[in-house]
């Protein structure tokens, strides 16, 4: 061999021996999961792809909205593609990212896009290549700034996805126009059912120092099209109507209007008594209408685009119009009708249940509230909760969805997760939406999906709106646990488009939060989309819900006592030596009447009655015949243990990705997998042995039960495709 053939067969080697050393060497440096889903790592494949396209940004308009899609992008640029992409308002006829609207950019303009960005309306957005002068470009164009942020984040997501832009021909707009998070947050800086730490809101500080953190807040919320938060409590302090608190309400309101997101409050029904001194809240006094007007004046003069009130009034002792011997309807139109003049709107709760309306708190909100259809003002909603009861891991829709013919709802959902493992157990409710939303409701025939109603193409709701509970506090990773986070992310993404599968969602998530590659995400996604059905089997299959004490974590079905049977948990099962199950076919309290037919007649009948909602529907005895050929009892026995063994299943996949994910997040998730899985354990026992008393019948676990052998399997076959 010649000698420069060997002196380079050496360098070669040499050369591949410090490469290896290196990434065998090289750490996955530690992430806190404080950047969310917008972390911007380094392109992979197609980072030549971007550079190419994107050699100038021109952001034109003079707004703080655009010097915010400025910011982002450039920044985006510096992570992902390692070159710090500097924005300009000038073109100068180059590969370019153009952004903005046809007013404030010319040559958004002279694409003549009008017709097309007037249908996509103002938080909508074009995404699209195309040419300027013979000149390739990629265009962000929307009528409105705000859907040139939303487009900005849109096409970010492409690049944190790892999808080609040399085709980009994306028209968006979002399916409700009210995406909204509700926090649940008191002035003291506690959370109710918060699980990441405390408030956000710093109130003692504000409205002076203004914490960084509201804008990054906000700029999360944005990068999925949440246009508003309902900042404090539905059980709210009525000190939040104050000056004091609305000065400091008004600065959060200045930080978030470029991000789009607009503040809206709860309001305590009894305020102008606890404020106004008057000596009712009784909402036919003129002098309480009159008080709310000027309350909501004062409001509009500090908030110009507040977005108006949340009420939960004669719920769990709040007060409301009750107390006074008005309908609910009266209540809420009094509030809209101060906040009309302002174009606010009201959200009226649906989430009450007293007892004097029906003994079973299932049927309670139904009746109440399809009484008022049609009595409710244009801006004014009923805003209800995903199902009948009150955020159980799995509940069949409420009927309200359809049953509101002339009265638009909103969708509740909840983020935190209260009844789902809190912040401890891994529980992707992606699934659990979909499955909410895609049910079909039948008003008006086939195809009148909950979607449906809520987007308004059932009846033609003049507004229309989902909102969820929201999880983000204080924790440095915001949401506990960082697969929380994807419940935030999920919300935002369907309020967005509820079309939008549970898959593609936790896709988009697991790439932009953990990792690009195609093993990992597909185990990252696999795991996300079996986490609620694992969590329902290991705590309340086949129709089962409540089966907790007043923790609302720990499975307590014997708790029997409490201030309302309707907070205990055998009220829900009502287990006894002949069954378990509530009754609420046509034979029992009728409850399945609520919905339309043919839905009413699925669920009355044993026959057609999907199983997941079995004891919801039904009352059965401990050996009736399930479709498999099991009695009920050995299918319950074979739910709990498969859902401890797929809860052990989530682990293992976790493990396998040791030294794919940066390790202080996989010890994070690690450390609460593990609570998990003895958790999970927890409930199967304590649960079967509580029903066992009733059944008299031996506890098996399940022939087809996975074995911890098969698991291992699994877990062999994830560290396979992920290459360790
Ligand atoms: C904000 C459930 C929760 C309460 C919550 C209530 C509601 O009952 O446990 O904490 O109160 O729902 O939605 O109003």
């Amino acid at each position: 061999m010649k000698k420069s053939a060997l002196l380079l067969s050496a360098f070669i080697a040499a050369g591949l021996l410090f490469l290896c050393c290196k990434s065998a060497d090289t750490p996955i440096p530690d992430e806190d999961g404080h950047r969310l889903w917008l972390r911007y790592a380094p392109a992979g494949k197609l980072a030549d792809q971007y550079r190419n396209a994107i050699q100038r940004i021109v952001v034109t308009g003079d707004s703080d909205t655009s010097r915010i899609i400025g910011r982002e992008l450039a920044s985006a640029m510096d992570t992902m593609l390692g070159s710090p992409g500097s924005v300009d308002t000038a073109w100068q006829k180059k590969p370019a990212l153009i952004v903005g609207t046809p007013s404030t950019s010319d040559l958004i303009h002279n694409l003549n896009w009008d017709a097309e960005l007037a249908e996509a309306g103002p938080e909508g957005f074009i995404i699209r290549s195309t040419s300027i002068e013979n000149h390739p470009v990629t265009v962000i164009a929307s009528s409105g700034e705000i859907g040139a942020l939303y487009g900005t984040f849109h096409f970010l997501r492409l690049l944190q996805t790892g999808q080609p832009i040399r085709d980009l021909s994306v028209t968006e707009r979002p399916r409700v126009q009210f995406r909204l998070l509700n926090h649940w947050d008191n002035l003291d800086g506690s959370i109710e059912r918060g699980y990441a730490g405390r408030s956000l809101w710093q109130w003692g500080e504000l409205p002076g120092k203004r914490d960084p953190r509201y804008t990054d807040y906000a700029r999360v919320n944005a990068s999925v099209g949440i246009n508003g938060a309902v900042i404090n409590n539905v059980n709210a302090d009525v000190r939040i109507l104050t000056e004091e608190y609305l000065l400091k309400v008004a600065a959060l309101a200045d930080l978030w209007r470029p991000y789009g997101l607009r503040v809206y409050l709860s309001a305590k029904f009894s305020a102008p008594v606890q404020l106004g001194g008057l000596q009712t809240a009784d909402p036919l006094e003129p002098e309480v209408a009159d008080w709310w007007k000027a309350k909501a004046a004062e409001i509009y003069r500090l908030i110009p685009d507040f977005g108006g009130f949340l009420v939960k009034a004669n719920s769990e002792g709040q007060p409301g119009p009750k107390d006074y011997g008005r309908t609910h309807a009266e209540g809420a139109n009094m509030l809209a009708d101060a906040l009309a003049p302002h174009g606010g709107i009201v959200m009226w709760r649906a989430f009450v249940y007293d007892q004097d309306v029906d003994p079973d708190r299932v049927k309670r909100a139904y009746i109440e509230f399809t009484k008022l259809d049609g009595r409710f003002r244009r801006n004014a909603v009923v805003q209800v909760k995903n199902g009948p009861i009150d955020f159980q891991p799995r509940e069949p829709f409420h009927p309200l969805f359809g049953g509101m013919k002339q009265t638009p709802v909103f969708a509740e959902l909840q983020a935190t997760q209260e009844y789902l493992g809190q912040a401890k157990h891994l529980v992707y409710h992606g699934t659990m939406w979909k499955e909410f939303l895609d049910s079909d409701t039948y008003a008006k025939g086939a195809g009148s999906t909950v979607g449906g109603v809520l987007d308004g193409t059932v009846y033609p709701y003049p507004v229309t709106g989902i909102v969820s509970v929201a999880n983000p506090g204080t924790d440095t990773n915001w949401c506990g646990h960082h697969f929380s986070q994807a419940n935030w992310y999920a919300f935002g993404r369907l309020a967005w488009n509820h079309r939008l599968s549970a898959g593609q969602i936790a896709e988009e998530w697991a790439r932009m939060t953990f990792t690009n590659d195609d093993g990992t995400v597909d185990a990252i996604r696999d795991m996300m989309l079996s986490s609620w059905e694992t969590f329902v089997s290991y705590t309340m299959p086949l129709g089962l819900h409540h089966l907790i004490g007043t923790d609302h974590y720990a499975p307590m079905p014997e708790n029997d006592r409490a201030r309302r049977s309707d907070w205990t948990a055998f009220y829900y099962h009502r287990a006894a030596a002949d069954g378990i199950g509530v009754d609420r076919t046509r034979k029992g309290n009728k409850a399945v009447e609520q919905y339309f037919p043919p839905v009413c007649d699925r669920f009355d009948s044993l026959e057609t009655c999907p199983e997941k909602f079995l004891l919801w529907f039904h009352r059965c005895a401990w050996n009736y015949r399930m479709k498999s050929g099991l009695t009920l009892w050995q299918e319950l026995c074979g739910k709990y243990y498969a859902g401890a063994e797929q809860a052990a299943d989530l682990q293992a996949k976790w493990q396998s990705l040791a030294g794919i994910i940066d390790p202080r997040r996989h010890k994070e998730v690690a450390d609460r997998l593990e609570i998990q899985v003895e958790d999970a354990v927890k409930w199967r026992d304590h649960i079967l042995k509580y029903f066992q008393q009733y059944s008299q019948m031996p506890i098996e676990p399940p022939k087809q039960a996975i074995t911890y052998g098969h698991r291992r399997l699994y877990a062999n076959r994830y560290k396979t495709r992920a290459g360790i």
